[in-house]
C-alpha cells in the first residue's frame, strides 16, 4: 500500500447538512423562493458539484431560463460558499471518528496522502484548518478539488489527478469515500475504496467497495463489530495494509 486518498464531504466530516443549510440561505439572500428539504437534497446529491446541482434543479423547474443562467448560478454559489465557509470554520464541524487519528498515523509513518474532492477549494481549508492545523496542506502530497478538474464525480478525473500528483498507479492506493458517485469515481480510476456512508448516502449501492463501515472508528468510538483482519475495532494502517494485500492477490 503506497498511499491513501481521501474524499472530503461525507468522508472526512458529515458536511452535507451544513451545505444544505448554506444553499437554502443563499437562495433566501438572492430572493429565490427555493427550499431544499432533506429529502430533496438527498436526491440532488446524485449531482456532484454545487453549481451543477443548482443548474440541475433550475432546469427541472424552468428549462428555458436555466439555460441562460450561468452567471446567476455562479453568483448564488459564491454566496453559498461564503455562508458555508463561515458555518464550518473554526472547528465548528468535527471530523468523523478515526479521521484525524488515521491521517496522523499515516503522516507519522511517512505514508503519502492526497485529497480528491468535488467541493470548492475554500471549503476544504475551512473544514480542516482547525482540526488539522493551519498548515494542514503539508500533510497531503496533493489536494485535488473542484478547481483541479472540470468533470465531477462519478467521473474519475479528480482521482486521476491525485494519482498523477502521487506518481502512483490506482491499485497501489486505497481511497476513502461516502457516496455511490465517489465510489464509482475511485473504482473507474482503478483505486480500491473503503466506504463510510452518512445518513445522506446510507441507501446507495456500494457493491464495488473493498469494505463498507459505519465510520473509521477510534479508541474513543470503537466500531460496534470486530472488523475481519483488524487487531482493533478501528481502522489503522496495519488493517489497511492487510486489506490492500488482499486486493493485490485478487488482481493477480
Ligand atoms: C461533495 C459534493 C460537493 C458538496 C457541495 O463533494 O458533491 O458538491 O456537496 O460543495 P465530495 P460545493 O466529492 O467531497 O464528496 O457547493 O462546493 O460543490
Ligand atoms: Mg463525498
Amino acid at each position: 500500500m503506497q498511499a491513501l486518498i481521501f474524499d472530503v464531504d461525507g468522508t472526512l466530516a458529515d458536511t452535507e447538512s451544513a451545505h444544505r443549510a448554506a444553499f437554502n440561505a443563499a437562495f433566501a439572500e438572492t430572493g429565490l423562493d427555493w427550499h431544499w428539504s432533506e429529502a430533496l437534497y438527498t436526491r440532488l446529491l446524485d449531482v456532484a458539484g454545487g453549481k451543477e446541482r443548482i443548474a440541475h434543479y433550475w432546469r427541472s423547474l424552468d428549462p428555458l431560463h436555466a439555460a441562460r443562467s450561468g452567471e446567476t448560478i455562479n453568483r448564488i454559489h459564491a454566496i453559498k460558499t461564503r455562508i458555508y465557509e463561515a458555518q464550518v470554520s473554526g472547528g465548528r464541524l468535527p471530523l468523523r471518528p478515526g479521521v484525524e487519528r488515521l491521517i496522523t498515523e499515516a503522516a507519522q509513518a511517512g505514508l503519502p496522502m492526497a485529497i480528491a474532492t468535488t467541493t470548492t477549494p475554500v471549503n476544504v481549508d475551512a473544514l480542516l484548518r482547525e482540526p488539522l492545523g493551519r498548515n494542514w496542506r503539508r500533510l497531503f502530497a496533493a489536494v485535488c478539488d473542484a478547481g483541479t478538474t472540470q468533470r465531477k464525480k462519478p467521473a474519475p478525473d479528480v482521482y486521476f489527478a491525485a494519482l498523477h500528483a502521487l506518481g502512483l498507479p490506482g491499485y497501489g492506493c486505497i481511497a476513502f469515500e461516502d457516496s455511490a458517485n465517489g465510489l464509482a469515481a475511485a473504482s473507474a480510476a482503478g483505486i480500491p475504496a473503503i466506504v463510510t456512508p452518512t445518513a445522506y448516502t446510507a441507501l446507495h449501492s456500494f457493491s464495488d467497495a473493498l469494505l463498507v463501515l459505519p465510520h473509521l472508528g477510534d479508541p474513543a468510538h470503537p466500531l460496534a463489530q470486530r472488523i475481519p483482519g483488524a487487531d482493533h475495532r478501528w481502522v489503522d494502517l496495519a488493517a489497511l495494509t492487510r486489506w490492500h494485500e488482499g486486493t493485490l492477490f485478487e488482481a493477480s
